[in-house]
This record gives C-alpha cells, sequence and structure tokens, in this order.
C-alpha cells in the first residue's frame, strides 16, 4: 500500500517522505495546498477562459490518439499558454458539442512563466522544497498544465513516463500534481505501478525531428508496463502527488457526472542536460527560470 504522508504543515522532505518516494516512485502529500488556494486557482482559469477563442483555436489533445504531436499550436505551447478541447466534445461533423468551459481538456504549457497568478502558485516554496528534498540542486520549473478531466468525456491518459516526454541526462524530471478538486476513482483519479520505476528504463523518447517542426516517438525499451500491478491515487482537494520520471502512471476517461480538475508542474533539475530534440522549447526572449 502507497503510504499517505499528513502535509497539512508541510516544513520539508523528511527521511520517511524520501523513502517512501525511493520505493514506490510516488510520493502522496494529503492537506499540502490549502483549499482556499486551490479554489484561487480554478477561480483565475475560470477567467481565463471566459477570454478564450474556442472559434480560433480547435486544436484537440488526445493521449491515445496523439493527434495534437504535429500540430504548431501544441509545438508552440511549450512557450505559451493555450487551450487544448476533448476529442468527445466534437460530433461526427466536427462541430463542438459543449459550452467552452465543458469542452477543454487542458491549457499548459507555459503559464508558470506567463501568467504571474500561475508562478506565483507554481513558485510557492512548499515546491521548491519538495524538489530540493528530493535532490534537485537547482531546480527549474519547465512545464505546466491545467487539466480538466470534464464530467463525461474527460478523455483516457495512457500509462506513461513523464521522462518520455521532459528528458535530461541524467534523469531529474519531477511530476507535482495537484487535486485541485477531490480525484477519487470514479471521476478518473490517477493510478500508478508502485514501484514500476525500477523495472526496466525509460520505454519511449518523443522527440523533435531535426527540422524542429514535427516530432516522433522513438521506443527505447520495449519491456511492458505491468498495469495489473497499478493502484488507485484518489487525492483529496489539496492533496498533492509527487511523481519521479520514470514512475509509470495513468488515469482513465472520466464518465461521471463530476468534474476532475488537476494542476501539474514538471521541474527538472538545471544541473542536468536537456537535449535540444526534447518537444519543449524555449526561444531566447523566455528562457527557463528557477524559483
Ligand atoms: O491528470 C491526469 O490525468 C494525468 C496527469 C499526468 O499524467 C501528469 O501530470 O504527468
Amino acid at each position: 500500500m502507497i503510504p499517505r504522508f499528513d502535509a497539512s504543515s508541510f516544513k520539508g522532505i523528511t527521511p520517511e517522505m524520501r523513502e517512501a518516494f525511493e520505493r514506490d516512485g510516488v510520493l502522496v502529500l494529503d492537506g499540502l495546498v490549502s483549499e482556499a488556494a486551490c479554489d484561487s486557482l480554478r477561480k483565475h482559469m475560470a477567467d481565463m477562459v471566459t477570454d478564450f477563442d474556442v472559434s480560433a483555436h480547435r486544436s484537440v489533445f488526445s493521449s491515445t490518439s496523439e493527434a495534437h504531436a504535429q500540430d504548431q499550436y501544441f509545438l508552440q505551447s511549450g512557450h505559451e499558454t493555450r487551450f487544448f478541447l476533448e476529442e468527445e466534445a466534437f460530433d461526427a461533423d466536427g462541430n463542438i458539442t459543449k459550452p467552452k468551459e465543458l469542452a477543454l481538456n487542458k491549457v499548459g504549457h507555459a503559464m508558470h512563466d506567463t501568467d504571474e497568478t500561475f508562478s506565483a502558485f507554481a513558485r510557492q516554496e512548499a515546491f521548491r522544497t519538495i524538489c530540493e528534498g528530493l535532490g534537485h540542486k537547482q531546480p527549474l520549473p519547465l512545464q505546466s498544465m491545467y487539466i480538466f478531466k470534464q464530467p463525461h468525456i474527460g478523455g483516457e491518459v495512457v500509462c506513461h513516463q513523464d521522462a518520455t516526454y521532459l528528458r535530461t541526462e541524467p534523469e531529474t524530471c519531477l511530476g507535482i500534481w495537484v487535486a485541485l478538486e477531490d480525484a477519487t476513482t470514479e471521476n478518473g483519479c490517477l493510478y500508478g505501478i508502485p514501484g514500476g520505476h525500477k523495472t526496466g528504463g525509460v520505454r519511449a523518447a518523443f522527440r523533435r525531428t531535426p527540422g524542429g517542426d514535427s516530432t516522433y516517438t522513438e521506443t527505447l525499451d520495449d519491456t511492458p508496463f505491468d498495469e495489473d500491478k497499478k493502484v488507485p491515487l484518489p487525492a483529496p482537494k489539496g492533496t498533492v502527488l509527487v511523481f519521479g520520471g520514470l514512475f509509470p502512471h495513468m488515469s482513465s476517461a472520466n464518465r461521471s457526472d463530476k468534474s476532475r480538475h488537476a494542476y501539474t508542474l514538471h521541474v527538472i533539475d538545471g544541473a542536468a542536460h536537456y537535449p535540444a530534440d526534447n518537444w519543449l522549447r524555449r526561444p531566447e526572449h523566455l528562457p527557463l527560470k528557477g524559483f
């Protein structure tokens, strides 16, 4: 069983937390973010969605079809705030069937550097403390996402390792995933394979082509994920799940009538090498910056 730690008065990573993280590949920190902070981030996103022109941007994000992967709107989202829709929000003729606030899959991937509210949320002291406590010398927020997991149509996220998408040499990616609403087995909470970060290496690398205007996935290790061993990681509002880059995790489709909003920040160690063929690129005017 994956241990849960009461983090409502979090002061730092304890030896027990580090041991759990090293053994399981994931750390569950209950109550780390206050309910008020979750609500205020949700309100800020609701305002951003109000300003979003859905008729101008109809990019879909799907971890099953990966249709987004060659889309310039997606490829430029490493330095922008971009809005991606759910595959199931469209009918067979390509018409959107839901109001935009119920049609979005996620917003990403640079809000932590392009938006003041998201920057302050991403750079909260506890997140820096987590990264340093788990070994980062120079933690660098790289990617952030606001994930809606909409009622009824919230898409599945297939089993993956974050190190496939955000690669450093050596591997240093940490995912800090925050439940902004209660995440349960009914509304599509995360699942993970405890200890799965030690069975085989990083399975695949998602890379930019040399020209930079497209991507491809290269298989590095064909050991299958042992999905029979997956366990649910239910997360009450305010819980933070911390994943190592090799931890296999996933979430199923949300068929319930409740949304499951979440925020994720992926952080790398600036002391490691960040290969130029990572999909996420930053232009000179928006370099990565630390906490
Ligand atoms: O929230 C989800 O369903 C998936 C999130 C995820 O895989 C991640 O943040 O790495």
